[in-house]
């Protein structure tokens, strides 16, 4: 067995003391909180983020254009932008023996996490807080940013990952998830719709968060206005759609991520139109004609997409995403395709609350 790391003797090197307690809600990352609440101690998953040299490069790179950006404007750049604290060395993260990889953030005091977007305000504040990030990034350099996973959105080879874990059928699962398999590959043919408009050149590259969960943006715990855009570790190029679309999932859900009871799993298109409301205020100019028509179409491929991660996880033997039941990954799957069914019936009249815009 390896020996038990010392997460007091990381802190040190960041020359910090402090005891720590475990905190948040990430699928990937371990994260902490030190006692005396000033600071955010993260072990990387390098099995995911293979690179962090260049993963941490990108991050201070995209705060420093942000933290620029929000001191022009007067807003205070310490609560509205991430901030790496270095080590004693003067670098941005720690690498043990045994290869974990450690960085430290500073605390955004008065912030608050949203896990479940409960009203419109939720979502329209989400929607003002991520339009606002992918603005400030308009004007950043998108092929200097390094790809951390690489076609991490590319719904295309996300199905042929789901259709090689169904030859190998490593775990035996297969046969549990046969109604699950039949949704996903009848939907296969939508996955390129946003792969092909970013090859064929109409839907522009731009510079993107790609993990818009509304637990990604911190909101000022008395305002409830959007503070700070975290969880930067997938920024990189990518579609206004991944954006979009990807914070819909969850926030636009009647329900958790998780939610076993299907009846209680449907898309909210009050909660789509508040997010897309604010969203707009932000990127409204800048949007192309056919990233606009695209919107409701993206709530649904980014949410199917995510759908068929979890059913693939599920079938290698929950490799990738952090479990906490038994059949968690399937549970998150089922959850995801019933929203997908319900986004799909519901088509019509998100376009019609986008015309509208
Ligand atoms: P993961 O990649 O595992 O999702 P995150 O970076 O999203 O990790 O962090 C997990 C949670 O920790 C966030 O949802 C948020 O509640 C909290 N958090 C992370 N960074 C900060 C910060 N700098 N200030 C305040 N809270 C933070
Ligand atoms: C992961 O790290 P976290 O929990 O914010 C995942 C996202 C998924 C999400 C599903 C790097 O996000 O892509 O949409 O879980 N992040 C990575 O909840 O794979
Ligand atoms: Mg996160």
């Amino acid at each position: 067995m390896s020996k038990p790391i010392d997460l007091n003797s990381i802190l040190n090197e960041f020359i910090l003391e402090s005891e720590i307690s475990v905190y948040g809600n990430g699928h990937i990352n371990d994260t902490y909180i030190t006692n005396t609440k000033n600071y955010i101690l993260q072990r990387i998953n390098t099995g995911i983020f293979k690179n962090p040299d260049e993963l941490m490069q990108n991050i201070e790179n995209v705060t420093n254009h942000i933290r620029l950006k929000m001191k022009a404007l007067g807003r205070d750049e310490d609560r509205s932008t991430l901030t790496v604290v270095k080590t004693r060395k003067g670098e941005s993260y720690v690498k043990c023996d045994d290869d974990h990889v450690y960085r430290v953030y500073k605390f955004i005091n008065g912030s608050e996490t949203i896990e479940k977007a409960e009203n419109d305000v939720h979502m329209y504040n989400a929607g003002k807080g991520f339009g606002e990030f992918q603005q400030m990034l308009t004007d950043y350099p998108v092929d200097t940013l390094f790809d951390t996973i690489p076609n991490f959105h590319n719904t295309v080879k996300r199905v042929e990952a789901l259709e090689t874990a169904i030859k190998e059928n490593r775990t035996g699962r297969l046969i549990f998830v046969k109604d699950e398999v039949e949704f996903a590959l009848s939907r296969a043919k939508d996955a390129s719709v946003i792969v092909e408009g970013i090859e064929d050149g109409s839907i522009p590259l731009r510079v993107t968060h790609n993990d818009t969960k509304i637990n990604n943006i911190l909101f000022d715990d008395k305002t409830h206005e959007p503070l700070c855009v975290i969880d930067l570790d997938t920024v990189m190029q990518g579609s206004l759609l991944y954006d979009f679309g990807d914070a819909m999932r969850i926030g636009a859900s009647s329900a958790a991520e998780d939610e076993e009871d299907l009846s209680k799993v449907w898309f909210d298109e009050k909660l789509f139109e508040a997010f897309a409301k604010g969203f707009l205020e932000f990127m409204g100019e800048d949007i192309t004609p056919r990233e606009k028509e695209l919107l409701g179409f993206s709530a649904k491929l980014l949410t199917y997409e995510c759908g068929i991660r979890f059913l693939t996880d599920y079938l290698n033997g929950d490799t990738y995403f952090k479990i906490h039941k038994p059949a968690h990954n399937l549970i998150r799957a089922r959850n995801q395709f019933k929203l997908v069914k319900d986004i799909e019936d519901k088509m019509d009249k998100l376009n019609k609350i986008i015309e509208n815009l």
